[in-house]
């Protein structure tokens, strides 16, 4: 899948659409989910054009993968959640239910976040 550069999250870091920063930098830009599913719910994105974890994973250099997932780490921590606990989520693809093409992954903390998959 070819990256679509008028996905909500380009958008986002064009500064077309607003948002709720939590963190930026060079790298990546961290920020709150338009619909929280918990008292913290940020997503951090990297600021390559990368469709999905399975393409920034594939294509992006092993020391940007590496970097990014350590200032995930980091915000966590920022946010105050890595003490009790908190949740990362990456929906990938279609049966991944990601509805957003531009690889990012959700922080989510601030409760106990229960099961980890609700069997259907
Ligand atoms: P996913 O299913 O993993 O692709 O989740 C996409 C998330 O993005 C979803 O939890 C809602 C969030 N989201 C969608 N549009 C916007 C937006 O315009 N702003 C913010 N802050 N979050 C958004």
């Amino acid at each position: 899948m070819s990256y679509d550069p008028n996905n909500i999250f380009a958008k986002i870091l064009r500064g077309e659409i607003p948002n709720d920063t939590v963190h930026e930098d060079e790298d990546v830009l961290a920020f709150r989910d338009i619909n929280p599913q918990a008292p913290v719910h940020v997503l951090v994105i990297p600021k390559g054009e990368y469709v999905s974890l399975d393409d920034f994973a594939r294509d992006a250099p092993a020391e940007a993968v590496g970097r990014f997932f350590a200032k995930v780490g980091q915000i966590a921590r920022d946010l105050g959640v890595a003490g009790e606990g908190y949740r990362l989520i990456a929906n990938t693809g279609r049966h991944g239910g990601q509805e957003v093409p531009h690889f990012h992954v959700h922080i989510l903390g601030g409760r106990s976040i229960g099961p980890m998959v609700v069997k259907r």
